[in-house]
């Protein structure tokens, strides 16, 4: 945390008098019909501290962590989008294997919706699974200002009720010494050299330190999204009791019962947890992933007479199978940012001079290159799978994300590991180096990126085309 921002103890003793309990997920307020939704882009006055002062957020149907969309697997919705913000948005539904045009990336798939105009999204849901929107122009920027929410996909039979079924929504919010949103850091060139956007005041499902209630011996899904710009967040759920299911919206092919005691949830990360009470304690989420921990929220266990049942077992969606023997290999070097063995990137065709780098921002690159370029990175056919060799070649954690499909880690001997987790987003760590591999199966232009937003906004992004 940043010596010019609030501690954290301050905003716990200002936390108590907006502790908010009974935190069910939001239920979409603007459902047009089954499987239509409508998101409109406004701006929201909101009190972080309940204390009167006001900061003006950018948020879904004027709701802080937007309205959560529920969809079923399988099924085609639509989402309605309007833009009644005065800068141009666009909306991306992270990890869904969706069409193309659907991706919602500005400059990519199509144009950012202007203010006061329409588009309407439209688009199967392949995956039961934990997913998530965001706006996907300026991120940096819009998703800072509350521009999110969850997009959760329910298996065709139902596995929990809705009481049963929790999101966690957690996100970072950067505060003034009034309580205010910083609106001045945001887009501030230490921002994106550095860590990315780190907050100092940590909400789930838009409000803070919320308290749940869970019954005993009951079975609950917890879903675990990191919505947060650059924060990467470290969980114990041992002290939970709690199992991992799922990865990025991928059920496991086995559950984990969690003997490491950690897990990192990277920026855009997911995670699902099956948890039954078996005592009457109560605990607290602590996200460990800071120097400082920090309690996110609460969980209340009311008694009950109920006997413990066994989980139900998740069904892994069906993924493309991976082709190793014939895979397309690429190196990937990750470089730029502070401390850097890389000078300046070359970006719009040319190398940057020290202060055009600085000027334009643009100090991130894979292989050299910063931000899009007219031609794609690589170019695969449809069904061929890639290896991506990737460095970590920067004095930071990158979480590396790539849009429209989910990819395995492979071994070292370029072997799969058949037990390895699909994923959406990977943390690589400083001088890390990882080998991925996904199979090409949709058409389309699709963005490969840090998910820490100001990286990429500083050139940490790319694009590979799939014909
Ligand atoms: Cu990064």
């Amino acid at each position: 945390m940043t010596k010019n921002t609030l501690s954290r103890r301050s905003f716990v003793k200002f936390g108590v008098a907006s502790l908010a309990t009974a935190t069910m997920p939001k239920l979409i307020l603007a459902t047009v019909e089954e499987n239509v939704f409508q998101l409109t882009a406004v701006k929201t006055n909101h009190s972080f501290l309940n204390d009167g002062n006001i900061s003006e957020l950018w948020t879904f149907n004027d709701m802080v962590s937007g309205p959560e969309i529920r969809a079923v697997k399988g099924r085609q919705i639509t989402i309605i989008f309007k833009n009644e913000l005065d800068e141009a948005t666009s909306i991306h539904w992270h990890g869904i294997r969706i069409d193309n045009k659907m991706d919602g990336v500005s400059g990519l798939t199509q144009e950012a919706v202007k203010p006061g105009e329409e588009f309407t999204y439209s688009f199967t849901v392949p995956d039961a699974g934990t997913f998530w929107y965001h706006a996907h122009n300026m991120s940096w920027s819009h998703v800072a200002r509350g521009l999110y929410g969850a997009l959760i996909v329910e298996e065709t039979e139902p596995l929990f009720d809705r009481e049963h079924d929790i999101t966690v929504i957690i996100d970072d919010w950067r505060l003034d010494a009034q309580g205010k949103l910083e609106v001045l850091t945001i887009g501030g060139i230490k921002e994106w050299a550095l860590t990315g956007r780190i907050g100092n005041f940590v909400t789930v499902n838009g409000k803070f330190q919320p308290q749940f209630q869970l019954k005993l011996n009951h079975n609950y899904r917890i879903r675990m999204i990191n919505a947060a710009n650059s924060r990467i967040m470290a969980f114990d759920i041992n002290q939970m009791g709690a199992i991992t299911v799922g990865l990025d919206g991928q059920a496991l092919s086995a559950p984990v019962d969690n003997d490491q005691s950690t897990f990192f949830l990277g920026p855009a990360q997911r995670v699902d947890l099956f948890l039954s009470p078996k005592n009457t304690d109560s605990f607290s989420l602590i996200d460990i992933g800071d120097a400082e921990p920090i309690e996110i929220a609460n969980f209340h266990i009311e008694n009950s007479s109920a006997l413990a049942l066994n989980m139900p077992k998740l069904i892994p969606n069906e993924l493309p199978p991976l082709d190793l023997k014939n895979a397309f290999q690429k190196n990937v070097i990750i470089q730029g940012g502070a401390m850097s063995s890389m000078e300046t990137p070359i970006y719009n065709g040319r190398k940057l001079s020290i202060v055009e780098s600085l000027e334009s921002k643009q100090m991130w690159a894979f292989n050299g290159i910063a931000n899009l370029t007219d031609s794609p990175f690589f170019e695969l056919k449809k069904g061929q799978t890639i290896i991506l060799d990737f460095l970590n070649d920067t004095s930071f954690r990158h979480a590396i994300h790539i849009h429209g499909h989910h990819f395995k880690v492979i071994n070292n001997d370029y072997q799969e590991n058949i037990g390895q987790p699909w994923r959406d987003t990977y943390l690589t760590k400083p001088n890390g180096t990882v080998k991925i591999a996904f199979t090409a199966d949709n058409p389309g232009k699709w963005l490969l990126h840090c998910h820490m937003l100001e990286h990429s906004a500083g050139g940490m992004k790319t694009w590979f085309n799939v014909i």
